[in-house]
């Protein structure tokens, strides 16, 4: 009976939390994502099953032109409040540092929660992340490979109109004479396969988790512990297939 309660108490707060943070309260959505990790609630379900569905749901009111700018805006907000009090929790659940990564959204865009997920996610699994935030000038990103000399360096960008930023901070890369010492990961909702091969990215992944896992597998096949860069690709090319068949 008990558990009964709980459990629709959890409930209550998911819906509760997806509707505050689609009309941007703050407030509210701060003080449910305390409750709901003071009830025992996993962080991972909070995001997945309540924040990032009504972040979908704003893009969604968004195209069909319900929602404006500003109201895409007070949402985010609400979100990022929940996540500063989600991001150490999800960190602490990592082991011993794993590798180095720096990521940051392209110059011209200034998205950043789907790149605050996977900076969340890639800390969680040990990683020791230099995180360049957003807009960032190709000059910022290849300074960073040549003062952390990362493992991996990844690329974020949501607009069409930024993705051509990949190849603008690959060339600077080349440039500079450290394209051949990084791995480049390329994301971001517009972002395909197909374009992250164009532009001569080493790899594309759909979601904070599969970029997440892909740089794990990497950093072991570096260290010779699996040789899975092949089959790696072979699964994202399957899941991005799986994507545009929708
Ligand atoms: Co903007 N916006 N926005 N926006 N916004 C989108 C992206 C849009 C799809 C909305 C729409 O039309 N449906 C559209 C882009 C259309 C396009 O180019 N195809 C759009 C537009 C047009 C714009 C403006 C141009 C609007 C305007 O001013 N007229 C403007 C651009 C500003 C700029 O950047 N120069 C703009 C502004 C904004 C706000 C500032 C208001 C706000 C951003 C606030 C912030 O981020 N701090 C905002 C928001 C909130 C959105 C939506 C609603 C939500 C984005 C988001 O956070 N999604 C978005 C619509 C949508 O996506 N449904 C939209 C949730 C997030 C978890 O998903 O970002 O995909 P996502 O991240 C995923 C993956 O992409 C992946 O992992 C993440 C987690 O799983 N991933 C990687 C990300 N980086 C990766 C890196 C990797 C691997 C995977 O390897 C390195």
């Amino acid at each position: 009976m008990r558990n009964n309660v709980r459990v629709s108490r959890e409930e209550e707060i998911r819906a509760a939390l997806f509707d505050h943070t689609l009309n941007g309260h703050a407030p509210e959505v701060k003080a449910l994502t305390e409750e709901g990790l003071q009830l025992g609630m996993d962080p991972m379900d909070i995001l997945f099953k309540a924040l990032i569905p009504s972040l979908e749901e704003v893009g969604r009111r968004f195209e069909k032109a319900d929602f404006f700018v500003p109201e895409m805006l007070i949402a985010a907000r609400a979100m990022q409040g929940a996540l500063v009090i989600l991001r150490p929790l999800i960190a602490e659940t990592g082991a011993k540092p794993v590798g180095r990564y720096v990521i940051g959204t392209v110059k011209g865009d200034i998205h950043d929660i789907g790149k605050n997920l996977c900076v969340i996610m890639l800390e969680g699994a040990g990683f020791e992340v230099y995180d360049l935030g957003v807009n960032t000038p190709p000059e910022k990103f290849v300074e960073a490979v040549q003062q952390h000399q990362p493992d991996i360096i990844g690329f974020s960008a949501f607009l069409t109109t930024t993705m051509p930023m990949f190849k603008a901070n690959i060339d600077a890369l080349v440039k500079a004479g450290v394209r051949d010492k990084v791995h480049v990961a390329v994301g971001g909702a517009p972002v395909t396969l197909e374009y992250a091969k164009h532009v001569g990215a080493d790899s594309y992944a759909p979601d904070a988790s599969i970029a997440t896992r892909m740089a794990k597998d990497l950093v072991g096949a570096q260290a010779g512990q699996s040789g899975g860069a092949a089959a790696l690709e072979q699964a994202v090319m399957k899941i991005d297939e799986t994507l545009r068949k929708g």
